[in-house]
Order: structure tokens, then C-alpha cells, then sequence
């Protein structure tokens, strides 16, 4: 028998001993038992918190370019290490390795540039009312973050959380997903390899109606910056509410790509395409509906089908050259079989894929595309978790902009246009935190990634994301 990791929580700048009660962490692709994380107990929740607590003032009196040079030591760790940090997050989660390779690289690059903000964070000088006053604006930290993680991007996500968190003055305990927690003890085990101080940064593993439940609503927490599915933000919202904690929520999203008919469809079929298969489809704002007008409808769908059925799969250990991995779990896999035989039962017509993947091993869903969709179908409404691609023809920009907002999510969208006046018409009545116009995903690290209704509360990224970890102090000075 060989030997699997048992990892520990690292609470205070220590890692805190085996665990009493584990999870098992296994491979999607094979189901290898991959580790055992700690199913953590309340009080180690609670020690976690109270170290974070306790570093927090001596944190945020440092100067500010003293904690970028912390988040810079990081990412200079990641990238000396990005090889073996890709592979894990591989094994666990089952992106491909060059998208696991991306994730790594974005992280550090995605530290540094929030360490370059250790200079631009401002306050301001307002004009008072009253002679011989002044009014200062002062941006400080909220205190203890508590940044809950999903498994998608799980790498990553640990920066988009702790790297603004950090550089404004808050202390952090991170919850990795139970699914995906290997990479975030080994991100773990480099920040412990640097003279980061005691209590700044902690992780506590555990599933979500423990740990996550425990952290979400104890007092000791001053911001719950979580990203995940709109169920779960729901569930901590209304823990958060006991103690009024501030929330920051990315909760999904069902993006949707318009193609109108002047369109380069060959640009078109290959961004959605693309957006559609990497990382398997587990993504919160890649191209989820299409509506495209009908004057070009067969020839995008004949075109993206052929791309679609072209996308290979398998383990992307094994065979590094495959498009697409396995999804995360069993769940995953059922909810996207369940939510494409809906759509079939509802009248949608499979144009290539439709099926659960016999691999023999690994929870892989066929590339989809479903044709005829209407937007009363649930595959045009509710977030579908992997490469199924749900196509409706509309005659024109205005029945597609009206089917696109009349959904519960509001992450990103897509225009696919030559004609610039289309392209803002788009752009002024999408009711969505972000567009891409002629390309889809990903955001950039200076944007600003939000969504409205159901997708969320706040965002992340940019100057507007930095200052969510911010709450703002008025001094009023007379003299
Ligand atoms: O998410 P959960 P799941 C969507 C996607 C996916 C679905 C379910 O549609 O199919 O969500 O995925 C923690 N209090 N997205 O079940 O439950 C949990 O331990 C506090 C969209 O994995 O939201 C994990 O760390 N925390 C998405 C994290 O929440 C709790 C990314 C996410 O798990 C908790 C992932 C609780 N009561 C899934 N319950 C995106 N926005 O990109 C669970 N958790």
C-alpha cells in the first residue's frame, strides 16, 4: 500500500498536527486516493479566527510596501515551484495541465500586482462646510477575512482572496474546498517557508456545513469574501446575519454569447468553443447559451458541432494532450447528464455529444451542443457545470439582448459583432457586471469581476475590487 499525504491546518504560523477526522481526497480522472485533509473541529476553527485576530493590528501597521514585499516573496515561491503546484492542482481537480500551468502563473503574476497597490491605496481631503475644518477619508482594513473557496480555479482563488486582503491590512483564514484542498496546503506550505508573521495567514480545511458554517458565522469575522454557488452564498448570507458580517459573493453566472449575423463566424465558433471546453465547462463566466440570428443559425450551428465533436478528453495525466479533463465528481457529472436529458424531454436536439463518457474510469460528460432551445427550457436558465452548449435562434439583437437579462444570473456576457454601434447597443442594455465584445473569458486582473441579481454581491480585481477589503473612516479635524 503506498503512503497518501495527510495534511495539516496551519493556524498562528504552525501547522497544527495530524487530524483527529478526515476527508479523502481523490483523483476525478482515476479515483486514486490522492490525500486526507482535516474535517476540522469548532475549536480549531476558533483558534484560527482568534490568530487572525491577534496579528491583525501589528499587520496593518506595517507599511503598507513591507506587505507587498510579503505578497512578492509568494509569488516568487509559486513561480519556482510552478511545475509540481500545476500538477497537483491536475490530480485533484482535473483541468488539463497546461490550463493547470496558467493558473499557477496568473496567481503569482496576480500577487505582485496586488503588492503594486502598496503605494496607490488612497484616502481623501474633502471640503468641509465649516470654516477651519477639514475632512479626512480614510480607507482602512475591515479586520478578519475569511475567504471560502471553491474548486474550479481553487489555486487561484486563494490569491484573488488573500492577495487583497493582505495588502490593505486584513489578516486571512482561508476554507479550500474539500474537494480541490492539496494545492491550497501546498500554496500553504510556501507561504510557511517565508517570514510572513504568525497569524496573518491561516487555513482551516473542512466540508461546508462544518467548517464552512462554523467560520460564516462566528463573530470573530469581519468579511466572508466567498465565491461558489448560489445555494451556498444564500446559506451564508443568512448565517452572516446574526452578527451583520459584510459579505462579498461571487455566486456563478449563465453567460450568454449573441452572434448576430454580420458576425466573423469563424472568431465566433471558436471563442465560444473554446470557452465552452476549458476547464470541462467549470466555469463561472465562460459562454453558457447562445443566441444567435437566424440568417446564420445553420451555418453556426454546423460549424461550432464540428468543433465541438473535434474536442478530445481523458486524463489529462495520462494523455497531457487532451482538450478537455474529467469533472470534478460523481455529483457533477449526474447534475450535467440530469440537465441534458431535461432538455431533450423539453424538445432541445443533440447535434453531437449527449451522453456520460465510457472511459472506463473518470466522470467525463461528452462535448454537447443542443439545438432548438427555447428560453423557457431549464438548460437556457440554470448554471450547467460542464461542456453542454445550449443554442436558441432569434431574429434579431433585440430579442436576444431581452432573452440574455430576463435570468436570474447577471455574471458576464458576449456580443459577436463587425458593426460598432451593435457592439454598444449591447453594451449599454446588457444588465450584466461584464461583456466581452468579439472574444469571451477570462477577465482581466485590472477589470473588475462582478455580476448582478443572483450572481452576486461586490466583486473582485482592479482598484474597485482592492477596496471591497476596505471600509472607509471619516475623521472630521477643526483647528
Ligand atoms: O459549490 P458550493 P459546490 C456552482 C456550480 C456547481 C455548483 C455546486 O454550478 O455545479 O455550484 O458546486 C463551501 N457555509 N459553482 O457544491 O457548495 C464548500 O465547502 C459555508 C459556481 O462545490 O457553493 C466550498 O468550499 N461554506 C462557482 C465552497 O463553499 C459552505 C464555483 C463552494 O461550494 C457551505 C463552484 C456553508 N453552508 C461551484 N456549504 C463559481 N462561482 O465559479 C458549502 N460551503
Amino acid at each position: 500500500m503506498t503512503d497518501v499525504c495527510i495534511y495539516q491546518n496551519y493556524i498562528n504560523g504552525e501547522f497544527s498536527g495530524l487530524p483527529k477526522n478526515t476527508i479523502d481526497v481523490h483523483n476525478p480522472a482515476t479515483g486514486a486516493l490522492l490525500s486526507r485533509v482535516p474535517e476540522s473541529e469548532t475549536g480549531e476553527v476558533e483558534r484560527a479566527i482568534a490568530a487572525a485576530r491577534s496579528a491583525q493590528r501589528a499587520w496593518a501597521a506595517k507599511p503598507a510596501v513591507e506587505r507587498g514585499a510579503h505578497l512578492r516573496k509568494i509569488a516568487s515561491k509559486i513561480r519556482e515551484n510552478a511545475d509540481s503546484l500545476a500538477r497537483v492542482i491536475t490530480l485533484e481537480q482535473g483541468k488539463v495541465l497546461s490550463l493547470a500551468r496558467v493558473e499557477v502563473d496568473f496567481t503569482a503574476d496576480y500577487l505582485d500586482y496586488m503588492a503594486e497597490w502598496a503605494r496607490r491605496i488612497e484616502g481623501e481631503i474633502i471640503t468641509s462646510d465649516r470654516p477651519g475644518e477639514n475632512i479626512f477619508l480614510f480607507r482602512k482594513p475591515i479586520g478578519v477575512v475569511a475567504g471560502i473557496l471553491p474548486w474550479n480555479f481553487p489555486f487561484f482563488l486563494i490569491a484573488r482572496k488573500m492577495a487583497p486582503a493582505l495588502i490593505t491590512g486584513n489578516t486571512i483564514v482561508i476554507k479550500p474546498s474539500e474537494e480541490t484542498p492539496n494545492n491550497c496546503f501546498e500554496f500553504t506550505k510556501l507561504v510557511a517557508e517565508t517570514d510572513l508573521p504568525a497569524g496573518v495567514f491561516n487555513v482551516v480545511c473542512g466540508s461546508g456545513f462544518n467548517v464552512g458554517q462554523t467560520l460564516t458565522s462566528n463573530a470573530g469575522v469581519d468579511l466572508i469574501s466567498f465565491t461558489g454557488s448560489v445555494e451556498t452564498g444564500s446559506r451564508i448570507m443568512a448565517a452572516a446575519a446574526t452578527n451583520i458580517t459584510k459579505l462579498n459573493l461571487e455566486l456563478g453566472g449563465k453567460a450568454p454569447a449573441i452572434v448576430l449575423a454580420d458576425a466573423d463566424l469563424d472568431l465566433a465558433v471558436n471563442a465560444i468553443k473554446n470557452s465552452r471546453v476549458i476547464n470541462s465547462g467549470q466555469v463561472c463566466n465562460c459562454a453558457e447559451r447562445v443566441y444567435v440570428q437566424a440568417a446564420v443559425a445553420d451555418e453556426f450551428i454546423d460549424k461550432i458541432t464540428r468543433a465541438m465533436s473535434m474536442t478530445t478528453y481523458g486524463d489529462p495525466i495520462a494523455r497531457p494532450d487532451v482538450d478537455m479533463g474529467p469533472l470534478v465528481n460523481r455529483v457533477g457529472l449526474d447534475k450535467v447528464a440530469a440537465m441534458v436529458d431535461t432538455a431533450i424531454a423539453q424538445g432541445g436536439s443533440v447535434t453531437t455529444g449527449g451522453k456520460i463518457a465510457d472511459l472506463g474510469q473518470g466522470f467525463h460528460y461528452q462535448p454537447t451542443v443542443i439545438a432548438g432551445c427555447r428560453s423557457d427550457m431549464e438548460i437556457m436558465r440554470k448554471e450547467v457545470f460542464g461542456a453542454v452548449l445550449p443554442i436558441q435562434v432569434v431574429s434579431d439583437l433585440d430579442e436576444a439582448i431581452a432573452c440574455a437579462n430576463a435570468s436570474d444570473y447577471g455574471l458576464t456576457s458576449s456580443v459577436y459583432t463587425k458593426d460598432l454601434s451593435q457592439a454598444m447597443k449591447a453594451v449599454a442594455q446588457l444588465d450584466f457586471g461584464e461583456t466581452y465584445v468579439n472574444r469571451e473569458n477570462f477577465e482581466a486582473m485590472q477589470g473588475f469581476h462582478a455580476g448582478v441579481r443572483k450572481s452576486g454581491i461586490g466583486g473582485a480585481d482592479g482598484k474597485h475590487g482592492l477596496y471591497e477589503y476596505t471600509h472607509t473612516h471619516v475623521a472630521y479635524i477643526q483647528t
